[in-house]
């Protein structure tokens, strides 16, 4: 409650500040979807669009459906669960590889996220993925609904990052035996690279054997990081959500600690203190924080050149704040420069051809899960 009486506060502030009619660029509905959570551009034009409940469409420019994707594993839908990201393999015109997150039931009640790849085979009539296989998996399946995480980016070498939250469990953002509230990075069938900095953890630790999780790991001590992104210079950043307070912008580096549950700019739900990031220097601090939250469900980093003065930026989807936020980049260094009301909970934006931007709102109360198509005023 105290979260969402700070981000009403913030959302009015923001509101008066800049009406609608003074936001840069053309919003254009293009169709509207049940519970969408993310997109990704084919090489074609079309996109692949991602419903929570486990749909996948391709999705054409002018908001048409044209498939529905079959051969989707079973998701377990419910919180904040479900099917989640979807991006291609580097590769994707020679090799079809498609990956999707999501969270699958196990046993006892458990849940986890977990990531597939498949063919995406447009040969037939519609569309189908095959050749699926589960390449990676949340660790240890815990019960609950909340903070999957489980966001993908490629880098220029063909790695595979994941971003795994702690599960609403605190403690295993630190446990080197557990992936959760980690982000991971692995080879594209999901196997571990030998240079990963944690592969000789087991010599560190007694209480560790050689068969962890640990390999996995690059950077550890994560809440919900909910959007990875490479910026122009190939260095990666992460957004997460903070608990009560403290929504983080992390420059994330190999190897590195942001301190999560031991330290945040914000603090408990229920009112007890975390102590802030300036008491621990030995916990990667963030590169910027919010505290009203912003709520990010989705973090891009503009490449291209139809928003010339938005290149090199990075755009966060915000849920709560329900804006856009633009965040300049210059090194280390990250700060918020202009926010975006868009008057419904945003969940995803990304770059499409020719540098045009497509968000995807959120599906909850008055959001209604709209595909927008965002161009320069004209
Ligand atoms: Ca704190």
């Amino acid at each position: 409650m105290k979260r969402l009486l700070l981000t009403m506060l913030s959302v009015g502030l923001v509101a008066c500040a800049q009406a609608q009619s003074d936001l840069p660029f053309d919003a254009q509905p293009v169709t509207s979807f049940d519970e969408p959570w993310a997109l990704a551009f084919l090489p074609d034009g079309r996109m692949l669009v991602t419903e929570r409940k486990g749909n996948l469409f391709i999705v054409t420019q002018e908001g048409q459906k044209v498939a529905s994707v079959r051969g989707l594993p079973d998701v377990d839908y419910g919180g904040q669960g479900g099917l989640g990201d979807v991006v291609l393999h580097p590769d994707f015109e020679d090799n079809g590889l498609v990956y999707i997150s999501y969270a699958e039931g196990g046993p006892g009640g458990t849940r986890g996220a977990a990531v597939m790849r498949g063919v995406l085979d447009l040969s037939g009539r519609g569309a189908s993925l095959t050749d699926a296989e589960v390449i990676w998996r949340q660790y240890p399946k815990v019960v609950g609904f909340g903070h999957y995480g489980h966001r993908m980016a490629f880098d220029d070498e063909g790695y595979l990052y994941i971003s795994s939250g702690d599960r609403q469990k605190f403690t295993p953002a630190q446990d080197m035996q557990a992936n959760l509230g980690k982000i991971l990075r692995l080879h594209d069938d999901g196997s571990v690279p030998e240079d990963n900095p944690f592969v000789d953890y087991y010599d560190e630790d007694p209480f560790v054997d050689d068969e962890g999780v640990y390999p996995q790991i690059w950077s550890l001590g994560h809440r919900n990081p909910l959007g990875i992104a490479f910026d122009l210079d190939g260095q990666l950043w992460n957004i997460e959500m903070g608990p009560a307070g403290g929504d983080e912008l992390n420059r994330v580096v190999r190897g590195a600690n942001y301190g999560y549950p031991i330290v945040s700019n914000g603090d408990h739900y229920d009112g007890r203190e975390i102590p802030d990031h300036d008491t621990r220097p030995e916990f990667s601090a963030p590169a910027a924080w919010w505290t009203p939250v912003i709520s990010p469900g989705h973090l891009m980093i503009y490449g291209g050149d139809l928003f010339s003065d938005w290149r090199g930026n990075a755009l966060v989807s915000g849920l709560s704040s329900q804006a856009i936020i633009r965040i300049a980049l210059d090194g280390t260094e990250a700060r918020e420069v202009e926010r975006y009301p868009m008057g419904a909970r945003i969940r995803s934006v990304v770059e499409g051809p020719a540098g045009a931007l497509w968000v995807l709102e959120d599906e909850d109360g008055a959001s209604r899960g709209r595909l927008l198509k965002l161009t320069p005023k004209s």
